[in-house]
């Protein structure tokens, strides 16, 4: 394949083309260079291109969750349902891509799998072949984008057919007449287990971990309140990015200890009526004291004994081991009354692990149990995995691995020590997955963009982070985390959640305005902490 690929010289290359990818292509072609990107789907949306397991749906309210970079695309986009689900979500990745031309630059259905630094290029290779040359190389790589799939003992024994939420079949699966199981409770099993008990003669929920979530109905969105945003897009849109995680939540300023306990008890049944993220926006110390955290567990797990009618399956199904919100809380659609259906079983893993598939199912705690497909909900390598699975080398031929085997260090989630000229857009130590993702990636662009501009602009070759800022940086994502509960759960925000991955809280939560203040900080400084030459 590689005859019919010859050498080629551009100033970016991007790899991925979700969210982050689209919007990096059509800023820096907008800005004057030559952007090449390569996607390893079949089409743009990233995340929304491959999560198209029943039930996947944004937990940000729609209004929130998209660009703002072009008012002319906000004002002709509208918005159906008050959380977005899949197939829109992909239906305006791809309008964007239609209507900024974007596809042009992107090369389709290819992986690249290494890249190259040397002197002040790098050279990029693809699974179809090509070879680049580029100044620039942009991480567009996604944060839950590396599935995983547990090792399990005979695996490839089973004789029935295995799925992974972020691996769904474009046609989609037809369950019904089968025998199914799910494994994983996270925000994908959360949001496909009701669907599929609906279309399965049988559900066999396998859980590791009992999982907090909260209702978030999904009504259409009604015509008059995406008018009235679309009137006033610009001044939601400078809110989000003045607030902490680019949502415009209805936070309570006060905290869950300074109040009686029925005026607490009328804040979170308030919230939970509302649904969603609102509900941990309840008081304001929920994430930073754990009295006031166990105060908002306890209305969940009363929640949960409330709708699920057999006791021992409430019991299992109540978590117990973690704060609430220290892992990503789920927001579902009938998750917890789907386990009152006589076709529905729960299955506890945590007491007995699952053994080993057989050819007709899994055996767990010496009990077989017959299955005609499985679904692994099992998860993500997150903010890592995307970036590891290729073989990066940076100066002196240093590989990727081995500069983050103790965790990823990056100096602002943007760059890291000893690569130059290698960006990464909403990556380890940057608000990223506990933010609004778009609000995020437009961020990251548009510093990258006036970067480059700033590198043109002055004749300069390279620019990179240097090992002293990196360290601080670190330093205080940590100290930041430290400050939080966060640290407490086993979750992927701690990698935890993938065996030997070294334990490091990997987004920054200080705050999406306090960080861009910091990133501007740094541009308006003359880029401090990074070398230019
Ligand atoms: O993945 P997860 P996810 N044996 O890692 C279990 C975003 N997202 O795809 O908790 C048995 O959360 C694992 O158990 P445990 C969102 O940010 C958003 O669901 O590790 N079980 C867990 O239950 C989310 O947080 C949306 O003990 C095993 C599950 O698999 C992130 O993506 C929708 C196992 C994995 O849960 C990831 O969510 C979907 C094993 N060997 C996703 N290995 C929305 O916008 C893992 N598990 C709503």
């Amino acid at each position: 394949m590689a005859s019919d690929v010859g050498f080629e010289h551009v100033d970016v290359v991007v790899v991925g083309a979700g969210f982050a990818g689209l919007y990096a292509v059509h800023r820096l072609r907008e800005l004057g260079f030559s952007v090449r990107a390569f996607e390893a789907g079949g089409d743009v949306g990233g995340t929304w291109y491959w999560n198209r397991y029943p039930g996947a749906r944004c937990d940000i309210e729609s209004l929130e969750y998209s660009y703002s970079f072009s008012p002319a695309l906000q004002q002709e986009w509208v918005w159906s349902r008050r959380y977005p689900e899949q197939p829109e979500m992909l239906r305006y990745a791809q309008h964007v891509a239609d209507r900024f031309a974007l596809r042009e630059a992107i090369t389709f259905g290819t992986r690249v799998t290494s890249a190259e630094f040397d002197t002040d290029h790098w050279a990029i290779r693809t699974d179809a072949g090509h070879q680049i040359q580029t100044r620039f190389c942009v991480l567009a790589t996604g944060c839950l984008s590396a599935a995983q799939i547990p090792e399990i003992a005979g695996r490839e024994s089973f004789a029935g057919a295995t799925y992974h939420t972020a691996r769904w079949p474009q046609e989609g699966v037809d369950f019904a007449g089968q025998r199914v199981a799910v494994i994983g409770t996270g925000a994908s099993g959360i949001q496909a287990v009701p669907l599929i008990a609906e279309q399965a003669d049988h559900l066999t929920v396998f859980q590791r971990t009992a999982n907090f979530s909260v209702a978030g109905s999904n009504e259409p969105l009604p015509r008059d309140e995406m008018r009235e945003r679309q009137a006033h897009y610009a001044e939601f849109r400078e809110r989000a990015r003045r607030s902490f995680g680019g949502v415009l939540l209805r936070q309570n300023r006060v905290s869950a200890l300074a109040v009686s306990e029925v005026e607490r008890a009328a804040e979170f049944a308030s919230r939970w009526g509302t649904g969603g993220f609102s509900f941990m926006a309840a008081f304001d110390d929920l994430i930073f004291d754990p009295a006031a955290n166990e105060h908002a567990a306890e209305f969940v797990r009363q929640k949960i004994r409330d709708i699920v009618t057999d006791p021992a399956t409430a019991d299992l199904l109540t978590p117990r081991d973690h704060p609430i919100g220290t892992k990503r809380i789920c927001v579902d659609s009938g998750y917890y009354a789907t386990f009152n259906r006589n076709n529905v079983t729960l299955v506890d893993l945590r007491a007995t692990p699952i053994e080993r598939l057989t050819p007709g199912g899994l055996r767990v705690g010496g009990q077989e149990y017959a299955v005609d497909s499985i679904v692994f909900a099992t998860g993500f390598d997150a903010m890592t995995g995307a970036v590891l699975r290729m073989d990066i080398r940076g100066r002196d031929a240093r590989t990727i691995q081995e500069k983050w085997s103790g965790g990823p260090t990056t100096y602002l989630g943007l760059a890291v020590a000893g690569f130059p000229n290698l960006f990464l857009i909403a990556g380890p130590g940057s608000p990223s997955v506990i933010s609004n993702a778009f609000l995020s990636i437009e961020q990251h662009v548009d510093w990258i963009g006036d970067c480059l501009v700033m590198m043109r602009d002055q004749g300069l070759a390279t620019i990179e982070a240097e090992p002293e800022a990196e360290a601080a940086w670190v330093d205080h994502v940590n100290e930041v985390a430290d400050r939080t509960l966060y640290v407490k759960a086993d979750s992927w925000y701690l990698g935890a959640n993938v065996p030997g991955k070294p334990r490091m809280f990997m987004p920054y939560i200080g705050g999406v305005s306090r960080y861009r203040k910091r990133c501007d900080a740094v541009a308006a400084t003359d880029y401090e902490g990074f070398t230019t030459s």
